[in-house]
């Protein structure tokens, strides 16, 4: 069994259904096991500025599926929000990334594992971290990264606690 870490991004609609329905499509996928999800945060555009301040999470899962097919997997699930993609960096009605397939590093044309930007992004890092389970290089190198940033200034607050997996998608419809 292969564990995943997700990062999960809104900053269109409903915020929090959007997640909450991206979570529930992936507890729904076969040969997907969702484990934990962090607290949501609310946080500041990165990258592109000029946008409306986003929700993000991060997701532990385990699964049999390989990375690529865990990559279409994500992106099926972008494709049933609705997502288009438009200006990058941009809003965005649902982004899920593979942050870290077990300790794999993963580099073919489609899928970059660990996440390119991962480690210079307080948005991605403060969720991943609430979920860590294990002490792998890649996460001891996130929380070096972590600990050396400014969450005030990086932008991410807590937005809502986390609870279980099932709570978090309770009140989908
Ligand atoms: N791809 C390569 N590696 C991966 C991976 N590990 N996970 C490829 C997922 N996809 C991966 O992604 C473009 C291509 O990346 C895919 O076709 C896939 O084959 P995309 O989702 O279509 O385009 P994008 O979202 O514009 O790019 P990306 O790389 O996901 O954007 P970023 O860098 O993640 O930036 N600010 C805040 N506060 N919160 C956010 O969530 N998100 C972004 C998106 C910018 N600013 C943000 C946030
Ligand atoms: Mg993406």
């Amino acid at each position: 069994m292969n564990t995943v870490y997700l990062s999960l991004g809104t900053n269109i609609g409903d915020r929090e259904a959007n997640l909450k329905l991206a979570v529930k499509l992936l507890m729904e996928m076969p040969g997907i096991n969702v484990k934990a999800v962090s607290s949501i945060y609310e946080t500041a555009p990165v990258g592109f500025l000029n946008q409306a301040a986003f929700l993000n999470i991060a997701v532990r899962l385990t699964t049999a599926l390989p990375a690529a097919e865990m990559l279409s997997a994500c992106q099926q699930i972008e494709s049933e929000l609705g997502r288009v993609r438009e200006i990058r960096w941009g809003p965005r009605i649902i982004d899920l990334d593979i942050l870290l397939y077990n300790h794999e590093n993963i580099e073919t044309e489609s899928l970059i594992v660990p996440h390119e930007r991962m480690f210079e992004r307080a948005f991605v890092l403060v969720p991943l971290l609430e979920i860590a389970k294990e002490d792998t290089a890649q996460l001891l190198r996130a929380q070096q990264a972590l600990q050396s940033m400014d969450l005030k200034k990086e932008g991410v607050v807590q937005w809502k606690q986390s609870g279980t997996a099932e709570e978090f998608v309770r009140s989908v419809n």
